[in-house]
């Protein structure tokens, strides 16, 4: 049977697009959701962020996995039943895969079933030694896992790419007591994380020089414009992003260049000129702020990897 086939459907609530981005809209200051990023040209142009020379983050996390395979591998222990949140990560996950010992199957969870089925076909053939079993889910709430044939020891949640910043702390906290439950007693987590460092740093890697991101966030608008008919002038928005160190984190705003207004179903937006709409937080984490953020999920940080330069680090939690 193939990875299709296998496909367990939980029939997750689908996204109210409009509704969020009339809500965000009603905000002050006003806001807009960053997993609407993610259709295909906004998957397409974070790829290419990935390979820009500012954009650390992945590059440093690929090699960190290489690096500390083994050590990983021991800590987790034979025949886990890895579950990645997200099914983007390809390269990541087949380092993983190569460097645990027998793992005995692999669970993408997605909510978006296009996204699912595009990557399961993918996996299906890269990952032919390793039963392959997608989950069509909302990550955010506990997933009950699919049985693999051959019994595991224990589930390895991984969520790598410091995707977990792009939460609010509030959703974070749920988001973790969620993978609480979904990795059960005797499971871990392995999770990705961006780690603070100084401000030059951070801003370039979410302001490259080629004006891949401000491309990445703009697209945001146009997305809108196309699927739920809003009219935003993508011309008249510029993308800025900046670092608080107070609060760890990079935000990033579309700015309104001039005066305008802007309709959705039937709602008018007024912008003024210099108006900065909120549409990403990327945060960065200590090594106290994370274990605090994991305990209030009742997860403890049993394992710690950084890169050489501490700018990237994987935590392996458990309950
Ligand atoms: C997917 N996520 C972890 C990226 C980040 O670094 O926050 C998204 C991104 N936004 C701008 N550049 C990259």
């Amino acid at each position: 049977m193939n990875a299709v086939a296998q496909l367990t459907d939980l029939h997750p609530t689908p996204d109210d697009i409009i509704g969020d981005v009339l809500a965000g809209l009603s905000c002050t200051p006003k806001r807009l959701p960053s997993k609407y990023f993610y259709d295909q040209r906004g998957s397409e142009l974070f790829e290419q962020i990935t390979r820009q020379p500012e954009y650390y983050l992945t590059r440093v996390e690929l090699v960190l996995l290489e690096d500390k395979g083994g050590e990983i591998a021991e800590a987790v222990g034979p025949r886990a039943h890895v579950v990645e949140y997200g099914s983007g990560s390809g390269r990541k996950t087949r380092i993983l895969l190569d460097a645990l010992e027998d793992p005995v199957a692999y669970t993408p969870i997605e909510i978006s079933r296009s996204a699912l089925l595009a990557s399961v076909e993918r996996l299906d053939r890269e990952f032919g030694d390793v039963e392959v079993l997608p989950v069509l889910a909302d990550f955010t709430e506990p997933v009950p896992l699919p049985r693999p044939r051959r019994e595991a020891d224990h589930a390895l949640v991984f969520f790598p790419g410091s995707t977990l910043g792009n939460f609010t702390d509030a959703e974070a906290r749920k988001l973790l007591r969620a993978m609480h439950q979904t990795m059960g007693e005797r499971g871990g987590a392995l999770v990705g994380i961006d780690l603070q460092k100084s401000p030059e740093i951070l801003e370039a890697a979410y302001n490259d020089a080629a004006g891949v991101t401000a491309a990445f966030t703009l697209n945001l608008l146009a997305r809108l414009n196309r699927d739920i008919g809003s009219d935003f002038d993508l011309a008249g928005f510029e993308h800025r992003a900046t670092y608080s160190i107070e609060r760890g984190c990079i935000e990033t705003f579309l700015v309104s260049r001039r005066p305008q207004v802007v309709h959705v179903e039937g709602h008018a937006f007024e912008f003024a000129q210099g108006e900065a709409m909120q549409v990403e937080y990327s945060h960065k984490y200590d090594d106290q702020g994370f274990a605090a953020l994991a305990a209030d999920a009742g997860l403890k940080v049993v394992r710690a990897w950084n890169d050489p330069k501490d700018w990237f680090g994987l935590r392996l939690l458990q309950r």
